[in-house]
């Protein structure tokens, strides 16, 4: 199956967070990187004072199952010191299943798509740099939400060739 993944991170220089977590995504058992998009910084959606947040999206094939995904995310974002402090405040680093093929999944720790996905230019707009053609399992072009959160500033860190960066 192919995975669509929402990187972010606020905490802690969330620009090398976010490389350091492409590069172990390209290194999971069980998976491969098949393209990331750019590296993204925006102001918080949710609580106000906290730092702006770096954002990525992923690509991943992923030869096991839906949980494992989430449990082998959930492991990477442990491993980087990841503490729930509050809901949509700061974090060390935050990956998100956003879509999964065409499935619908509704489980009470994961659902997918992703629920708050075409609310946030964060995901959207990194995602448009991988996948322009990405859709709802719908059918919804995810293209047509930009519109709704075009107010939302994304600035793309053009200094980072982080392609030069993962290894
Ligand atoms: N993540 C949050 C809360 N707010 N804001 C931006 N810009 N980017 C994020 O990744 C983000 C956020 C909690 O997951
Ligand atoms: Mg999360
Ligand atoms: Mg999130």
């Amino acid at each position: 199956m192919q995975a669509f993944i929402g990187l972010g991170s606020n905490l802690d220089n969330p620009a090398q967070r976010l490389i350091s977590a492409l590069a172990a995504l390209q290194r999971l058992p069980g998976g491969r990187l098949l393209h990331h998009s750019r590296l993204f910084s925006s102001a918080p959606i949710g609580p106000q004072d906290q730092p702006d947040y770096v954002n990525a999206v992923a690509a991943l094939a992923w030869d096991s199952t839906p949980h494992a995904l989430l449990l082998t995310l959930q492991a990477l974002e442990l491993a980087a010191g990841r503490q729930r402090l509050r809901h949509w405040g700061e974090r060390t680093l935050d990956l998100d299943i956003l879509l999964i093929d065409q499935q619908r999944i509704d489980t009470p720790d994961l659902q997918v798509p992703h629920p708050q996905m075409i609310h946030r230019a964060f995901v959207l707009q990194p995602l448009m740099d991988i996948a322009p053609a990405a859709h709802l399992p719908d059918g919804t072009a995810l293209s047509s939400f930009l519109e709704q959160v075009k107010d939302q500033q994304l600035s793309p860190l053009e200094e980072l060739d982080c392609d030069a960066l993962i290894e």
